[in-house]
């Protein structure tokens, strides 16, 4: 309220002029300054505080991979040309202000999330700045040596800024492939950049189990074999160890990501009951060994036991215990004596109370290790602790799970399919990749989120802690269409994560994001180009799975879409054949069916 009033009274006064700063995401406030100052090799960065000695550290090596410029860090001195200072206000978590005038650049928040965002923000603007302007000439200065004349000028403005949520995530499922720690950092570098702060990893799903644990070694040596792609037994088991979780952790909290695990049940456990089969709740047509057990007292102590481990390497306090799509598996629950002799025992009515009761114990378990439970929106019909659980709403076409989760008092993270979604196709022209009944996610419908999609009750629920966007690679095996399929939405998640909303103008966020295109060059990121589509052709791994056939044609259907599939599908056509051939029934089929 209070900012919008400032807005009014800023508009008003004829103060607040159009700015075209590129900064993704578009803080709260800009107010144009006059005048101009340099960064050179002779500036320092001071800092108030010695606790913000790694920030300054930070800032300085990706100043000098942009342009090549390494300021001084000098501990107290009020005076350098780069001030950071850790205020005593009582500043939002990630809030912050970044003034410019000609003698000084002052970052100032009461939190080092904010320092870190304002020296975000300040990198941005420098990596704007245009080559030419960079450098002084020799003529124009009495330099003698280079380092002398590189210099970067910047425009006074100040900014005032703060995050809508506190909740910025991304999702990278990494059991349908796996990407390894290099990609891992590559995009926590990026997310950084843009602001986000949550790094959802989902670790363990049909195609793999990707986390090393050390009770039960079978998990990542058995679990870990294979892929979506290569489900051979002879594939190397593709995990991360204790030692790269904790690395990969470390890299996150340098840049203030929080990672948080997801260990998926009691669905999506094929992997896990491959190492260990004695755990697995049985099998139905097209999800073999889909759950595990819940009939058998030793499943829960198992499971309690991968969830210690596991919590015990992420600081986070959170744990992330899936708890979707059982139902695809379920069948197999009433087919079993045992099951069904405990359903009588414990009077249960359906396999949906068993599925409950299942959920309830494991979560009793994160509870009872002082951790957050976080569940897909399924785990909404169990009765968990108000205060300590963190739904993610995923279906969009199930408000009612939404309103439920509401009532419930549970916190809510948004990250349904449309927009958020990055396995879903971005462009009427892309061929690979999932849609919703023709409906894509562009990246401006995810800058559009949620305020176009949700009531206006729910808009204001202190309950609604953020949003998210999922990247499920069952369609994306390589860097290069991970990268094709979250850039440039990646941008528009940045913008719906933390922009204001009285401050969204969708048409200054395309300009901006276009002029941002050049980050990404230098980057060698394979990017979608929404401006020029043509500039980087859609990556392809997997030929498109033809759907919304009539039944009629079902018979001469299999011929055609393979055709079809393999003209326009040709730089993907080894894996697409490696894996038509491998698994041709079960895939298509599981894709057909979650529809
Ligand atoms: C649904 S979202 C799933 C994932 C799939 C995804 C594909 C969710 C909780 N479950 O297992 O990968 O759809 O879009």
């Amino acid at each position: 309220m209070k900012f919008k009033f400032l807005i009014a009274l800023l508009l008003l006064s004829g103060y607040l002029k159009a700015q075209n700063l590129n900064i993704i995401p578009q803080p709260r406030l800009i107010v144009n300054g006059s005048g101009q100052i340099s960064i050179n090799n002779h500036s320092a960065i001071g800092i108030s505080d010695t606790s913000l000695t790694a920030l300054a550290i930070y800032f300085q090596k990706e100043l000098f991979k942009a342009k090549g410029l390494s300021p001084a860090i000098n501990n107290g001195d009020s005076k350098s040309t780069i001030k950071l200072v850790l205020t005593n206000t009582n500043q939002v978590i990630g809030g912050y202000s970044l003034k410019i005038t000609p003698e000084q650049i002052t970052i100032s928040s009461s939190n080092k999330e904010g320092v870190f965002y304002g020296l975000i923000s300040l990198l941005q603007l420098i990596k704007d700045h245009p080559k030419e302007a960079d450098n002084l000439t020799l003529a124009s200065t009495d330099a003698t040596d280079v380092r002398d004349y590189q210099n970067v000028v910047l425009a006074c403005t100040e900014i005032i800024d703060a995050p809508r949520y506190q909740w910025r995530g991304l999702m990278l499922d990494e059991s349908r492939h796996f990407f390894g720690k290099q990609k891992v950092k590559q995009i926590l570098d990026w997310m950084a950049y843009y602001k986000l702060n949550k790094f959802h990893w989902h670790l363990t799903d049909v195609q793999g189990w990707r986390i090393e644990i050390k009770k039960y070694p079978r998990l990542a040596s058995i679990g870990g074999v294979g892929d979506y792609s290569d489900t051979s037994a002879e594939a190397i088991p593709m995990f991360y160890t204790q030692n790269d979780i904790k690395e990969v952790v470390n890299y996150a909290a340098q840049r203030f990501i929080t990672v948080i695990p997801e260990i998926d049940m009691p669905g999506h456990a094929t992997a896990a009951n491959k190492a260990y089969p004695e755990y697995s709740g049985g099998s139905v047509a097209g999800y073999p060994n889909f759950t595990f057990n819940p009939a058998k007292e030793e499943t829960y102590q198992y499971l309690a036991n991968v969830i210690k481990e596991t919590t015990a390497l992420f600081p986070s306090k959170m744990m992330h215990l899936g708890g979707d799509e059982v139902v695809l598996g379920i069948k197999a629950w009433s087919l079993d004596t045992a099951i069904a002799r405990m359903m009588q025992n414990k009077g249960f009515e359906d396999v949906g109370m068993l599925e409950r009761y299942f959920f309830k114990r494991m979560t009793d378990t994160v509870t009872s290790l002082g951790s957050k439970i976080l569940a897909w929106d399924e785990a909404t019909q169990t009765d968990l602790p108000a205060g300590k659980t963190i739904i993610f709403w995923w279906r969009q076409n199930l408000p009612g799970q939404l309103s439920l989760a509401l009532q419930k008092n549970y916190q809510v993270v948004l990250c349904p399919r449309l927009p958020l979604y990055l396995d879903f196709l971005q462009d009427g022209s892309h061929i690979s990749g999932r849609n919703w009944k023709g409906v894509f996610n562009r990246y401006t419908d995810i800058y559009n989120f949620p305020d176009r999609q949700l009531a206006a009750d729910q808009l204001t629920s202190n309950q609604i802690i953020g949003v998210q966007a999922n990247i499920w690679t069952e369609k994306i095996a390589s860097e290069k269409r991970l990268d094709f399929m979250l850039f440039p939405r990646i941008a528009g998640l940045a913008e719906a994560g933390w922009t204001a909303p009285e401050v969204k103008n969708e048409a200054a966020f395309t300009e901006r994001v276009q002029a941002g295109l050049k980050n990404w060059d230098a980057a060698d990121i394979y990017y979608f180009n929404p401006f020029n589509p043509q500039a980087h052709p859609e990556a392809i791994d997997f030929a498109p799975v033809i759907r919304k056939v009539p039944i009629a044609e079902k018979h001469s259907r299999h011929h055609k879409a393979h055709s079809k599939a393999t003209k326009k599908g040709k730089k993907a056509s080894a894996k697409f054949h490696r894996s038509t051939l491998k698994s041709k029934s079960t895939k298509n089929k599981t894709h057909k069916k979650r529809k």
